[in-house]
């Protein structure tokens, strides 16, 4: 057994030499970096107006090989959203799979029906008109698949893109702008492949407990691709679209950069690092000089996840490489890092009417070999047809998410924005921003403040759940509606 898996890791270690082999300064891949395509809709004075085609195609993500793939208005992920806080804007959606499938607004505030959750499913050949005003800030938005039971494996094929919300404020920032040129779109994703070609989506218990991790990088796409810089000033929006791994993410000389952004938008200070952690579905915007004219490379670095338990036990973890930028020819940037970014809105305690705990759990035991139900919050596993708690719009509220099981989840809420209050080791870098997911680690407690919106609507509840897409299928998962 014990030989058998390490002729299994030596296997690994040899497939992943190339990539390991570092010219100083040398370029190391030949993939172009993609940039999604940009969609701005048709606009008519405040309204814009967007026509999305969930579509299946085949993709050259491989050499020589076709790897069938889902998107949304193209064979392989989706365009690039792009409107304004003050927009109204009317989405319609046609999913031309021959499966059902739904569009979630990831971040958004918008009404429930709106949301594109489970209870609005799209029918095969079916279209969904999605109506919203944009009444947040700008940030880095992205939507997603939110099919009952299916997200993990449709979000794997493609089904997830960027929504980018623009303001006016951020627009005087002198921040850099141009979309694809010193503005860059940055979707992580991990892959694993058949010798067919496909993806090879859930194929262990350890895919179906821990998550499903691959061990090949997209970044939009393309793996390991290289991104030629135009200017010496980059601004990433980094979106960590991955199924369930959690990125800590530096660049191999460990040059500094800056964190503008969390998941709600910017920070109110720029906070100067030289890594990061981003979780599942978590986006970070960063500034990044590369004037000195180098070729640094983003890359994940294994040693700096805090083991859990269930890794130790089921699968480790090991560096990848993420993507590389080739920064030999740049133009000197007129565009800035600034120190004050914007004043978030304080909050104060006595105006709190409410709090809720969510115990995360995952129930170990016979049940986990039959497929049984095993993830939870708070003791239930997601029902459509139970309201698990019900919320006053407008209202302002604490919610405590305990983690009671042996690995980390990412617990994402809708239709909201939170700041984090309290956690274990403090909040630092760009959990100090607005969020809507939160990485709770292994026996951690994490509080944050809600403030949600004025939408209200009885029926039709939102989610909260944790984001290792194969945790929410199988159930961790709750609803609450707001009236
Ligand atoms: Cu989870």
């Amino acid at each position: 057994m014990i030989s058998r898996r390490r002729f299994i890791q030596a296997g690994l270690t040899l497939m992943a030499l190339p990539k390991q082999i570092v010219l100083a300064g040398g370029r190391l891949f030949k993939k172009r970096f993609q940039v999604p395509v940009l969609e701005t809709g048709k606009r008519i004075g405040k309204d814009v107006y967007f026509d999305l085609n969930i579509q299946s195609g085949q993709s050259a993500i491989l050499p020589n090989q076709l790897t069938p793939t889902l998107g949304i208005n193209q064979s392989f992920l989706g365009v690039t959203l792009r409107a304004s806080k003050g927009d109204r804007v009317h989405i319609k959606v046609k999913n031309s799979l021959d499966e059902t499938t739904t569009l979630h607004w990831h971040g958004m505030k918008l009404p429930a029906k709106a949301d594109g959750g489970p209870h609005q499913p799209i029918q095969p050949s079916g279209t969904w008109l999605s109506e919203f005003d944009i009444i947040q800030d700008a940030a880095t938005l992205w939507y997603h698949s939110h099919q009952i039971h299916q997200t993990g494996r449709q979000v794997y094929q493609g089904l997830a893109g960027l929504f980018i919300v623009d303001d006016e404020s951020v627009r005087n920032l002198n921040l850099p702008m141009e979309y694809g040129v010193d503005d860059i779109p940055v979707i992580i994703q991990d892959k694993d492949f058949k010798k067919n070609g496909a993806f090879a989506y859930i194929r262990s218990m350890p895919d179906r407990m821990m998550g499903k991790k691959g061990q090949t990088v997209l970044v939009n796409g393309v793996i390991n691709p290289v991104l030629k810089a135009k200017k010496s000033l980059l601004r990433l929006r980094l979106l960590n679209g991955s199924n369930a791994r959690t990125y800590h993410l530096s660049f191999d000389d460990h040059r500094a950069f800056y964190i503008i952004g969390s998941d709600g938008g910017l920070l109110e200070h720029s906070v100067k690092v030289n890594s990061l952690k981003l979780a599942p579905a978590e986006r970070v915007e960063i500034l990044l000089s590369v004037a000195d004219g180098k070729m640094p490379t983003l890359k994940h670095n294994s040693s700096q996840v805090q083991p859990s338990m269930m890794s130790r036990m089921m699968n480790r973890d090991k560096d990848l490489i993420i993507f590389q930028i080739d920064a030999l020819s740049v133009q000197k940037s007129s565009r800035s890092i600034p120190d004050r970014l914007t004043t978030h809105q304080l909050i104060p305690m006595s105006v709190v009417s409410n709090e809720r705990l969510m115990t995360l759990q995952m129930h170990m035991g016979p049940m986990m070999m039959f497929g049984g139900d095993i993830f939870s919050i708070n003791g239930k596993t997601m029902d459509m047809n139970r309201i698990d708690e019900v919320v006053k719009a407008g209202s302002v509220e604490i919610w405590t998410i305990e983690n009671h099981s042996m690995m980390a989840h990412p617990f994402h809420i809708h239709n909201v924005q939170f700041k984090i209050i309290s956690r274990s080791g403090g909040v630092q870098g760009h959990e100090l921003g607005y969020k809507d997911v939160v990485l709770v680690h292994s026996d951690e407690q994490v509080k944050v403040l809600i403030k949600f919106p004025e939408f209200s609507d009885a029926k039709i509840p939102y989610m909260y759940h944790c984001h290792i897409l194969e945790h929410e299928d199988r159930g961790m998962m709750g609803q609450f509606v707001v009236v």
